[in-house]
């Protein structure tokens, strides 16, 4: 990992609901490192976990989300945590997860000891898991400090090509059982035709890019995949001192690679790093990428975003630019079946957690704060009743839930009173106030009764309509 870097401080404009705002994708936490993989009919995005206010990536565990939609994301939780790995001590990097006869294969880079970082893998038999660690020690470990950010594409024929590197580039053939490699590790060889340009001389410790890089040149974050016959390898790359997302294609899983250019060149992100994923779902083509601009965040608090593209004639990538907005919605959701109050569009002043008893759930919620779930269907006749399933230790909370905006026709309001504690949920129930049919824009609004803002009101598992 390249450490360091100056970047300049953004005044960014997330501070209240923007009603266009989609990215970051989550608010509730810190997610660099996306790596989407599509899996039926959802999109699921592989993230890191990013705390802030530190001076480097110490992190510990990764998140998941996913979406059907490509606007609200439902949170999984933490299916997987450094101490999955009993070998693993450190730097929960980049990872990257892939199915294979209804396997899913969770590869992550971790430190291993005072001079290494090894490749693992965890597997499951769903997307979501209880992931577990596949082999019980490093599939990739001989002591550099290189071997970070693996991506895996399973070819047509059936092969599975495993690149990953920092400043070098390496791959190794999987075998079928995806948790074990056949021939050597083979360095991918760096030119200007194969990755836009070559590192300068480095520092001892593989840390430090040069200042004026070649043109571009592969930094770190390997994406393989194949599309119409072209596989394309995306890359950070260099760009004034910071990261970009580039790419290469070629005929051949292993090259050689011929150099195509920037995809999201340097922007403002407020972030050191990129790293992105490209996959297609329900026709679109998106790239995945993570920038520093949620609140209090930056070069350490990274957090996902996504953007719709479109492929060239040729096959070649457009550049792509960040933006607040992020993708158009390509589904929606049934208000009458149980919906989660972690899938959410939007939030803000709340977080999210997890407990064996109801899984992931909404927390953290102070006055002031809310929740915005889009593309919610109503049908064609209005809902009688909402319902949600909130616990609250100290009662005098209050949902109030919108539809267009909040401020807008007030649907329902629900009190909530002492359940008895913070993990005592109740279904509470209440008459829709303003009919509402078609298909909606909902806010949760939180609000307390008397009660100073910063005050924790009541947790919040999930909601549904009826009729
Ligand atoms: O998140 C830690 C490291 O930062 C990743 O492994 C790199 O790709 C960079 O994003």
């Amino acid at each position: 990992m390249i450490k360091h870097f100056v970047v300049t401080a953004l005044i960014c404009g997330y501070a209240s609901i923007e009603l266009l705002a989609q990215n970051p994708i989550v608010q509730t936490n810190y997610t660099p490192d996306p790596a989407p993989m599509v899996y039926k009919d959802r999109v699921y995005v592989y993230a890191g976990d990013d705390i802030p206010g530190f001076d480097f990536y110490y992190m510990t565990k990764w998140r998941l989300y996913s979406s059907a939609d490509m606007v609200n994301w439902t949170d999984h939780g933490v299916p997987l945590a450094l101490e999955d790995f009993s070998w693993a001590i450190d730097r929960a990097w980049a990872a990257q997860c892939v199915e294979r006869n209804g396997k899913f294969y969770w590869y992550i880079c971790a430190q291993t000891d005072k001079n290494n970082i090894g490749i693992g893998v965890a597997v499951s038999d769903s997307p979501t898991g209880p992931f577990k660690d596949a082999i019980g020690k490093p599939l990739v470990m001989n002591g550099s400090w290189a071997n970070i950010d693996p991506t895996v594409h399973i070819d047509d024929d059936g092969q599975a090509y495993m690149y990953w590197g920092n400043g070098s580039l390496f791959y190794v053939k999987l075998n079928a059982d995806m948790v074990s490699y056949s021939g050597d590790i083979i360095e991918v060889p760096q030119t200007v035709e194969s990755f836009g340009g070559v590192r300068g001389p480095r520092g001892e410790t593989n840390q430090t890019p040069p200042a004026e890089p070649k043109k571009d040149m592969f930094i770190e974050g390997p994406w393989l995949y194949k599309r119409n016959n072209i596989y394309y390898q995306m890359f950070a790359g260099m760009e004034k001192g910071t990261e970009c997302l580039s790419y290469s294609i070629s005929e051949s899983p292993i090259g050689p690679w011929k150099y195509q250019g920037r995809i999201m060149v340097n922007q403002p992100t407020n972030s050191f790093t990129n790293h992105g994923g490209i996959v297609d779902f329900k026709g679109n083509s998106y790239l995945f990428y993570h920038t520093g601009l949620l609140p209090g965040g930056g070069s350490y608090g990274r957090a996902s975003a996504v953007e719709e593209f479109k492929y060239n004639p040729d096959g070649t990538i457009p550049l792509i630019s960040i933006s607040k907005e992020g993708p158009k919605p390509v589904g929606k959701l049934n208000s009458y079946i149980r919906n989660e109050a972690e899938t959410i569009a939007w939030s803000e002043k709340c977080k999210t957690t997890q407990d064996e008893n109801v899984g992931v759930y909404v927390t953290s919620i102070r006055t002031g704060g809310s929740i915005k779930v889009r593309e919610v269907d109503f049908g064609s006749t209005s809902p009688k009743k909402f319902k949600a399933s909130l616990a609250s230790g100290l009662g005098a909370g209050i949902l109030e839930v919108y539809v267009d905006s909040i401020g807008g026709p007030k649907v329902a309001t629900l009190k909530v009173p002492r359940t008895g504690g913070w993990k005592a949920w109740q279904t509470l129930s209440t008459t829709i106030e303003t009919p509402v049919t078609g298909k909606k824009d909902v806010y949760f609004a939180f609000k307390g009764e008397n009660l100073t803002a910063g005050r924790e009101l009541y947790n919040f598992d999930y909601w549904i309509f009826e009729k």
